[in-house]
């Protein structure tokens, strides 16, 4: 049996002191409900340290990402504002294990959104869309893991950098998406490579958060996950995601 409490701990201190740890699963048989116990347990504490929760990001919502991975079930976790990282801003490298990007959409909520819900309700209660960026950086030695391990880990979740806030009365269809770092393009992609549409992530993420007990609120923030692979951040890097209409994001490493 998985110990929850003690497994949400190591995880935790991981994140805190930017220290890689095992897999789990590397000595612990863990199923991915346990996994996603451990993940609310190692929320619970980061709420506890006095941290605000601010929405869900969603994961593997592109083949891009399944395929990098190699683990193809659709997966989320949890958002705090402490993971908030300002456009434009500058990370230090100091706080992360091995940190990686990702060209991502995000919504604002207006209204919640309780499962089940369509397509056009999911919209209706979109407020605004932004061109956002995540930083994931797994805990895990080697950016390696198996379901449960990455669930556990709150799905790799670090930061979120998102750009200014636009009306999500465009098509988010098919958006172009440029990730460049230091100017030059590393991952040119499409909004469609997330389910299709983003607004199918952010369907997906008010039927998880609802099975979970934890409905999507008014004023969270959903990512809708990677459209294209991650890339890896350097000390130095300048990283910039474009997204057709709706502006660009960006942010600085340093040391
Ligand atoms: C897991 C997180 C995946 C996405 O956007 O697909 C994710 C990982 O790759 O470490 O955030
Ligand atoms: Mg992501």
């Amino acid at each position: 049996m998985a110990d929850i409490n003690a497994l949400a701990k190591s995880v935790d201190n991981a994140a805190l002191n930017a220290k890689a740890i095992a897999q789990i699963s590397d000595k612990t048989e863990i199923s991915p409900d346990e996994g996603y116990a451990v993940q609310a347990a190692s929320i619970a504490r980061r709420l506890g340290r006095g941290e605000k929760r601010i929405g869900v990001k969603m994961g593997f919502t592109s083949r891009a990402k399944m395929i990098q991975m190699g683990i193809d079930d659709l997966i989320w976790g949890r958002l705090t504002d402490a993971m908030i990282v300002e456009d434009g801003d500058a990370i230090s490298m100091a706080d992360y294990v091995h940190p990686r990007v990702e060209p991502e959409v995000a919504f604002l909520l207006r209204k919640p959104l309780v499962a089940p819900v369509t397509a056009a309700e999911a919209l209706a209660a979109v407020e605004a869309v932004a061109p956002a960026i995540e930083i994931i950086d797994s805990r895990y030695r080697n950016f390696k893991f198996s379901l449960a391990d990455v669930v556990a880990d709150n799905c790799s979740s670090s930061g979120v950098v998102v750009g200014a806030w636009q009306s999500a009365d465009d098509d988010l269809t098919n958006l172009g998406m440029i990730l460049e770092i230091n100017g030059r393009p590393r991952q040119i992609g499409s909004s469609a490579a997330i389910l299709g549409n983003p607004v199918r992530s952010l369907v997906s993420a008010a039927r998880l958060s609802t099975a979970a007990g934890e409905p999507l609120e008014a004023g969270w923030i959903i990512m809708a996950g990677g459209a294209t692979a991650a890339e890896a951040l350097r000390v130095g890097d300048y990283v910039r995601n474009t997204v057709q209409h709706l502006g660009a994001v960006s942010f600085s490493v340093s040391a």
